[in-house]
């Protein structure tokens, strides 16, 4: 079934308007969500969400409007999937940066409406040794859940990263909590590793953190949006934060070079020291669950 058309897909996974199956930008198949609480769309092309939109509330995710929409190039915002190695390969330099999850295309295998009217899509896609299933459960929340499954005869290292890109007013006064204290990896000094005070975390340049052993949940308030983003999580022990600042949304093609003041990364993760280790038959899921609320 796989490269189904968007008829084919409607014509298989009909629940009504309000969840259609369409061709997007660069030809790409996605589908389009417009439920009574919240609308978004999920790209076929790496499971990628790229809008969530609450009833009531401006957008939650932060797009770039130079993504590339095309197979073998990720795209640039939303929530791409980093599977199953996170960040450049361990060992391959020519292998595609935050792994092969994000550039395959993926199969829809259930879509649903809740009691509550929230919209859930199921895709399916085998990775390397590795049977994923991804949830997508589309509300006043944004639950984003990914099921791993090790096939191989042998236990599998592996990381994971759901690499959120959120829209803020001005990133230079948000203002980001819940990782006091907690051990960081610095990959702008070198991968030195700090501890997190307990003032909030803000930016003032390039910002590209791992924070690890970590399972709190992130709270990002917004004073010129006016709101408070809550990230929770489970099955994820690392949580990454990251800002490009000026010279790295420069060096980027697919970001605009005046992108960086109006996005930031919250991701929920297992990588680093953190990665997953499945025995044989061996499984593990990560969730990510997001929430908006007024602050004004
Ligand atoms: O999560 C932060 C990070 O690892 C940064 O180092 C930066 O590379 C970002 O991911 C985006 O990576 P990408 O391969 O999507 O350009």
């Amino acid at each position: 079934m796989t490269h189904e058309t968007p008829e084919q897909l409607n014509a298989r996974l009909d629940i009504g308007k309000d969840a259609r199956f369409e061709i997007g930008q660069g030809g790409l198949t996605r589908l389009t969500l417009d439920g009574a609480v919240a609308s978004g769309q999920v790209y076929l092309h790496g499971a990628h969400v790229t809008a969530w939109q609450p009833a009531g509330h401006a957008p939650v995710l932060w797009m770039s409007p130079i993504s590339r929409f095309e197979p073998g190039h990720p795209i640039r915002g939303g929530v791409p999937l980093c599977f199953p190695w996170f960040g450049p390969h361990p060992h391959d330099p020519q292998a595609p940066a935050h792994g092969l999850a994000r550039l395959e295309t993926w199969q829809p295998t259930a879509l649903r409406r809740t009691a509550d009217g929230d919209l859930v899509v199921e895709l399916q896609r085998r990775i390397a040794d590795f049977d994923l299933t991804y949830t997508v459960s589309l509300g006043r929340t944004l639950t984003m859940t990914l099921h791993i499954l090790n096939r191989a005869a042998a236990p599998r290292r592996a990381e994971v990263a759901l690499h959120t890109y959120f829209t803020v007013g001005d990133v230079k006064q948000v203002q980001i909590t819940g990782l006091g204290g907690t051990i960081y990896v610095d990959k702008v000094a070198g991968g030195t590793r700090r501890r997190q005070g307990d003032e909030p975390i803000m930016f003032h340049g390039e910002t590209d953190r791992v924070y690890l052993n970590t399972q709190a949940a992130c709270v990002l308030d917004d004073p010129v949006l006016l709101r408070r983003i809550t990230v929770e999580k489970s099955g994820s022990n690392s949580t990454v934060v990251w800002n490009p600042w000026i010279d790295k949304a420069r060096r980027m093609p697919d970001f605009p070079d005046d992108g960086w003041p109006g996005m930031c990364c919250i991701e929920t993760a297992s990588v680093a020291d953190d990665a997953l280790q499945l025995p044989p038959g061996g499984d593990h899921a990560i969730i990510a669950s997001l929430s908006v609320a007024r602050t004004a």
